[in-house]
């Protein structure tokens, strides 16, 4: 039996012996948009309910951060802060709110934080984010 099933932060990837078959984004996974130029840099998206919404900073720290960049297959993170790549749209949906992570989650959605869509944030708090690339 030769199939593996993964996640990369962005998609699902069933790699079978054949073929590697990207089956769609899933609930979870994050971006990072409106770069700036930036390399590895952006404000951050989570995808959730067929929306990619943003994260809220309240309680946001390093360790979240790290948590995000590593989901998204980074090494960890430079930097980070409230509106560092600017808000998102205001239609847009704030999906994460009050995130504590410990530094050990592969995922930032299995850290602690208010349930999903529940904040009491505005755009100005969207977590931009920077993370640091290189080999593992
Ligand atoms: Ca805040
Ligand atoms: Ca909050």
């Amino acid at each position: 039996m030769c199939v593996h099933i993964y996640s990369n932060g962005f998609y699902k990837i069933i790699v079978s012996c054949l073929s590697p078959t990207i089956v769609g984004l899933i609930n979870g996974a994050l971006r990072m948009v409106d770069t700036m130029s930036i390399q590895f840099g952006g404000r951050l998206e989570f995808y959730y309910n067929n929306e990619w919404g943003t994260v809220c900073d309240d309680g946001w720290s390093a360790t979240d951060a790290a948590v995000a960049c590593r989901q998204m297959g980074f090494i960890g993170v430079s930097h980070s802060d409230s509106s560092l790549f600017g808000p998102g749209m205001s239609s847009q949906t704030i999906w994460l709110d009050d995130l504590v992570c410990h530094g050990s989650e592969s995922q930032l959605v299995d850290c602690s934080h208010a349930a999903i869509g529940m904040e009491d944030c505005t755009h100005s708090e969207d977590v931009g984010i920077v993370c640091t690339n290189g080999e593992v």
